[in-house]
């Protein structure tokens, strides 16, 4: 066990653990943040009531894994011959370490992930038995669920696990799991899109290039499947999905359970699936245009006519960040770089011209920049993922490595049952002074 994963991960939070243990018991009582009116109607948007080391979300910078931008995890982490992306195993060791793994520790996680990777036979049956009108995350999220007989965490929970030890089966659950996603996904998009051609995992590669082996793309098609688990996969804990797995976790469900959650989550058009959503817009403008790029008055009157329409400009705005996001520009530069003569790339980036200053003159969004979502399913649709229903579960699959990571550590710090106090509406305007 001596230089592995789980090794260092046990050492670290040993580590860790009296740093918790003190805050809570010297500083209990230091008060964090106040909360008004408008927080408690308008979604918490800012309170800081939770807490994870895993990431920031800085609204000015964006997000940061570990301390680290997301350029410097790309710089740092170890990449596979040939690859222009880090290995996604790295990754997962980076957000729960807090170190860039060596050559040597990168492969033992590959190796593991490879080890897990089999699929059983039953969740292809319950993915088969779906309809072929379902939408793909409704069949990921079930898939996920079925895997909860799996759980070590829930055997040995049974059998009388002790509390500082429940983090250990939830590291075995999250790698059993993580490793299986990727077969579970492409075999979702196979059964949905390419009258169910299997195509057969292979366990010599890493799981960005395995991913792209049961697609059936070829190259950059790896590294674009690198890039986009590594960006999704974690953005604080405060956002719909990251809450989710977090909330359903603090009850001791599994991470089956917990995962599934947050994949439900990840699925609502505010959510992970604005990157369908954007590409449903683009080419309904597409269609318009009959194929031709619209000129700059022409995208700003389709602009005007979806917001006098009532409807919000897909990947545009952030609950949190206040300027672009970087995992637009990342992929930005990607798209510039390997596709930029691709139309739908174009539209992209006209709108990225065109929509910040509508909407500072529109009035209401926080934030006129683009997020993530803008951008990823330009990508996809290059190299031939057109299905754009298909986008939330390669969101998804990011984004369960880091509430992986958190959840792990949740239980290694002992957080506890989550449960915020609410209030009635009588309470509030008695409290505000407009009623005895
Ligand atoms: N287009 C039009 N109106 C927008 C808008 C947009 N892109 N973004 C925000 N607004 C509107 C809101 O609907 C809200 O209007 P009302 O006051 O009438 O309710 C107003 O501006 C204030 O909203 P906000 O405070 O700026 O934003 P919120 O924190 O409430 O919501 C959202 C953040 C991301 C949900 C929002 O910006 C939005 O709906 N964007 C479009 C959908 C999208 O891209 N979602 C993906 C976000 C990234 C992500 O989580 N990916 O998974």
């Amino acid at each position: 066990m001596r230089g592995t994963l789980k090794y260092k991960l046990s050492k670290k939070i040993k580590e860790h653990r009296p740093r918790t243990k003190r805050l809570l018991k010297e500083f209990g009582d230091v008060q964090v943040d106040s909360v008004t009116v408008s927080q408690v109607l308008g979604g918490m948007r800012g309170i800081k009531s939770l807490v994870t080391d895993i990431s920031y979300l800085d609204p000015e910078e964006g997000i940061r894994y570990r301390g680290f931008t997301l350029q410097e995890v790309i710089d740092h982490l170890p990449k596979p011959k040939g690859a222009e992306m880090p290995f996604v195993e790295g990754l997962f060791y980076l957000l729960l370490t807090g170190d860039f793994p060596n050559e040597e520790e990168v492969m033992q996680v590959v190796e593991q992930f490879n080890k897990r990777r089999i699929v059983p036979r039953y969740v292809y049956d319950v993915i088969d038995s779906f309809p072929t009108s379902s939408h793909p995350m409704a069949i990921f999220s079930t898939a996920i669920l079925t895997l909860n007989r799996e759980s070590e965490f829930n055997r040995e929970y049974q059998a009388g696990l002790k509390k500082k030890d429940y983090w250990e089966p939830t590291y075995e659950d999250a790698l059993n799991l993580l490793a299986k996603l990727p077969e579970i996904a492409a075999y979702i998009y196979n059964k949905l899109y390419r009258k169910g051609e299997k195509i057969q995992s292979n366990p010599n590669l890493d799981m960005g290039a395995d991913f792209a082996n049961m697609m059936g793309i070829d190259k950059p098609y790896d590294d674009v499947s690198r890039l986009h688990f590594i960006i999704h996969s974690d953005h604080e804990s405060g956002n719909v999905s990251a809450h989710t797995g977090h909330l359903v976790a603090s009850s001791l469900s599994d991470i089956y359970l917990s995962i599934s959650a947050m994949i439900n989550g990840l699925a609502g058009p505010l959510h992970g699936l604005a990157n369908q959503e954007v590409l449903r817009w683009l080419q309904a403008v597409m269609e318009k245009m009959d194929n031709k790029l619209p000129t700059e008055e022409e995208m700003q009157k389709f602009v005007w006519d979806t917001l006098n329409s009532g409807q919000v400009i897909p990947g545009f705005g952030h609950a949190v960040l206040r300027k672009t996001d970087p995992r637009y520009m990342l992929q930005r530069e990607f798209s510039k770089k390997h596709l930029p003569d691709d139309p739908i790339f174009k539209y992209a980036d006209l709108l990225y011209k065109v929509v910040p200053p509508i909407l500072q003159e529109h009035g209401k969004a926080k934030n006129p920049w683009p997020n993530v979502d803008a951008q990823s399913g330009v990508i996809q649709w290059h190299y031939g993922v057109t299905e754009y229903d298909f986008y939330t579960v390669l969101f998804g699959i990011g984004r369960a490595i880091g509430i992986c990571a958190n959840i792990i550590w949740d239980r290694a710090l002992g957080y506890p049952l989550e449960r915020p106090k609410s209030v009635t509406t009588d309470m509030l305007e008695k409290m505000v002074g407009i009623k005895d």
